[in-house]
């Protein structure tokens, strides 16, 4: 059998805290006078913290000092963490558990390659952190996505070339850097903002196991 790595973003592909992010942005913002939107939200999706605070600053024309900045930075944190913290295996999105327990099954190497620096914490949560062979998260890299650093690191971890990489991922950001590393991108979400990968599904339940033993034979 064919032995290809199998790469998983976190937020928007097997949890979705892309609602705590936003509450915990919306709170920061109105917090400091600004108005902030769902719309604005899925801006920051696949972006990074730091990212994050300067595009919201951006949108709004405000400046702060690198002190704010920091402190700002840490609020959000916090505000997001008091989230996490009541999270549950219930907050796993649908059949992510079942295509990995599949993988696993058919001995395929899995790694994680996330945005957050909130990741090993979030999939201990859930129950998840040990299916993983290996965790590329926030904390690992020094280029955000859609720089493609952070899969490269993951395919290296676990010893396989990059073109035999498969890559899932929500956000355009994290598309752009699957296909940069020359990986097989897999969007999970909206065919029309997901436009660029090479296959996209709605979610997990939608690609079921006959897609994914293509992509072991490929
Ligand atoms: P943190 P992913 C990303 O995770 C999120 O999509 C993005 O909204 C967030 O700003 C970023 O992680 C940083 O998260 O503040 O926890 O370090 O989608 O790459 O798993
Ligand atoms: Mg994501």
């Amino acid at each position: 059998m064919n032995t290809k790595g199998f790469i998983f973003d976190l937020d928007g592909v097997i949890v979705d805290t892309a609602k705590y992010h936003y509450l915990a942005w919306k709170k920061l913002a109105n917090g400091i006078g600004i108005d902030f939107t769902e719309v604005q939200n899925e801006h920051l999706k696949g972006v990074s913290r730091v990212n994050s605070l300067e595009k919201i600053l951006a949108w709004a024309n405000k400046t702060i000092s690198e002190g704010q900045f920091m402190e700002l930075m840490a609020k959000k944190n916090d505000n997001y963490l008091s989230y996490i913290a009541k999270m549950d295996e219930g907050e796993i999105l649908p059949d992510v558990t079942e295509t990995l327990d599949f993988l696993i099954k058919q001995k395929q190497p899995i790694a994680l390659g996330s945005a957050s620096k909130n990741a090993r914490e979030i999939l201990k949560k859930v129950n998840l952190f040990e299916k993983f062979d290996i965790i590329v998260d926030g904390n690992d890299v020094t280029e955000a996505k859609p720089n493609p650093e952070v899969f490269l690191i993951a395919a290296n971890g676990l010893g396989i070339k990059p073109e035999d990489c498969i890559v899932f991922e929500d956000s355009v950001a994290g598309v752009q850097a699957a296909n940069t590393a020359k990986m097989i991108s897999v969007g999970i979400g909206q065919q029309e903002v997901l436009y660029e990968a090479n296959d996209v599904f709605i979610d997990f339940t939608e690609m079921g196991t006959t897609y994914i033993n293509e992509l072991i034979n490929k």
